[in-house]
């Protein structure tokens, strides 16, 4: 046992046997955004969780500090990288249910770690499959993997669904792919219960911070509150079916509670641009902008102000463009079409809006930024990401 009591060594996880009684689930990727919501929807409807981190020079987890030392929350070091790490672990959780969320989840730095990426969002896949067939689980564990709608890539149909065929466009999608083969493979070899959700984007206030809505709404509460001068970001014609993280938790639930092992499109069926979400993050600072040129040289320029917005922005650029944000290859129409989750989950694809979404995650970064003071880092300026030249 470790520091943090929550945190099990693996030989002592047997201890855990008595205890049981309601469903055990294990999720790898505990600490992402969507892992820190599946926690907490577990954990009300009453399951055991247990939870797989990474060793870590830091001993403090942001997203989940909050779940830390309940009784029904675990957490076990382990490694998608590392076969022996899983097979230990889900020897010792022996789960009813796990969701295999772990990634290096960033599309732009997939590029630049192709390697890396393959190994853990691709064989990582397969090595969390044999974990559960080497403790002869094959038959009572379900299986949900994180899919994604980057599987349509250069998409050769718009709207996006279980149907449409597959054009991967990154190194992510590339081993993303791979993860959804080896699962319907899986399934049907083995008769495993095992199923992809193919998720389109979901954001939240729990968002990485480079990520391109998080991005957005940190730096228009920077700019709003004085601490940052303006937001330079890549492809703003890009468009995204975007929804809420805690929505779509809800849904790799229900797939597993489906009485056949199926994969499903999780999407909310509205599209908009990265130029249509800044526009209405910036409008919930206050700060209404105009966009002008093209391309390279577009700028969203401050034509108002209202609210506590300071009046000296008006006629400034807030918002440029920067090669430096392009990728090779950008996947720029993703629009899902959830109906056959609606009609066989029954699960609601609009239970928040886009508005409400980006209304959320400004709120949450105008109060954070407010709580950092005048000292704040402002990690999205361009000048400290040339500098640095590591995160993009
Ligand atoms: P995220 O916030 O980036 O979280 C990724 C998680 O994976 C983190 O807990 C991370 O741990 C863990 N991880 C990375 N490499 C690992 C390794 N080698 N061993 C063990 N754990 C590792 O991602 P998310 O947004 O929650 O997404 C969850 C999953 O859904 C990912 O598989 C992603 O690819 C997929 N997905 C996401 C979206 C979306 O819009 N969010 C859409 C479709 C699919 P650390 O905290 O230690 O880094
Ligand atoms: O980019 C464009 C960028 O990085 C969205 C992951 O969760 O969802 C996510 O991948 C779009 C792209 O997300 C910037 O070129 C413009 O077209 O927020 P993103 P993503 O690539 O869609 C899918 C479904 C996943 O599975 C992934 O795990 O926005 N864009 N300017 C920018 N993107 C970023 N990051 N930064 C910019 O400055």
């Amino acid at each position: 046992m470790l520091g943090n009591n929550t945190v099990y060594n693996d030989t002592k996880s047997d201890n855990l046997g008595g205890l049981i009684m309601s469903k055990r689930a294990l999720i790898t990727g505990v600490t992402g955004q969507d892992g820190s919501f599946l926690s907490e929807f577990l954990l009300e409807k009453g399951y055991e969780v247990h939870g797989i981190i990474r060793r870590s020079s830091v001993d403090y987890r942001e997203r989940i500090a909050h779940l830390e030392g309940k009784p029904n929350f675990h957490l076990h070091f382990g490694d998608m990288g590392d076969s022996m790490s899983l097979v230990k672990v889900v020897g010792a959780v022996r789960p009813d249910e796990v969701y295999n969320l772990a990634a290096q989840s960033h599309v732009q730095v997939s590029f630049d770690s192709p390697e890396f990426t393959a190994d853990v969002d691709a064989t990582g896949v397969l090595r969390v499959l044999e974990a559960v067939r080497a403790c002869g689980l094959e038959k009572t564990c379900r299986i949900y993997q994180a899919s994604t709608s980057e599987l349509y890539g250069k998409v050769e149909e718009v709207p996006q669904n279980e149907n449409t065929p597959f054009h991967p466009y990154s190194p992510y999608a590339v081993a993303k792919l791979y993860g959804f083969w080896i699962v319907k493979e899986y399934r049907e070899a083995y008769n495993m219960f095992c199923c992809s959700g193919i998720l389109f984007n979901h954001e939240s206030e729990r968002r990485g911070e480079t990520f391109v809505t998080r991005k957005i709404t940190l730096a228009a509460a920077r700019i709003a509150q004085g601490h940052q001068d303006c937001l330079y970001l890549g492809n703003l014609d890009s468009l995204r079916d975007w929804g809420y993280a805690k929505d779509y938790v809800e849904c790799m639930w229900l797939i597993l509670q489906n009485d056949k092992p199926e994969d499903f499109v999780i999407a909310t069926g509205v599209q908009h641009s990265v130029r249509e979400f800044t526009t209405l993050a910036f409008k919930h600072v206050g700060i209404e902008l105009r966009f002008e040129g093209n391309g390279v040289d577009e700028k969203g320029i401050c034509i108002a102000v209202s609210g506590s917005a300071p009046q000296s922005l008006v006629g400034k650029t807030l918002v440029a463009v920067s090669e430096d944000f392009y990728r090779p290859t950008d996947v720029v129409n993703l629009w899902g079409d959830p109906t056959k989750a609606k009609a066989k989950l029954g699960w609601n694809p609009n239970k928040t809006s886009f508005e409400e979404l980006v209304k959320i995650m400004v709120e949450h970064d105008m109060a954070k930024v407010a709580s950092e003071g005048a000292a704040a880092k402002v990690r999205t300026n361009l000048a400290e990401y040339l500098e640095k030249g590591i995160v993009k």
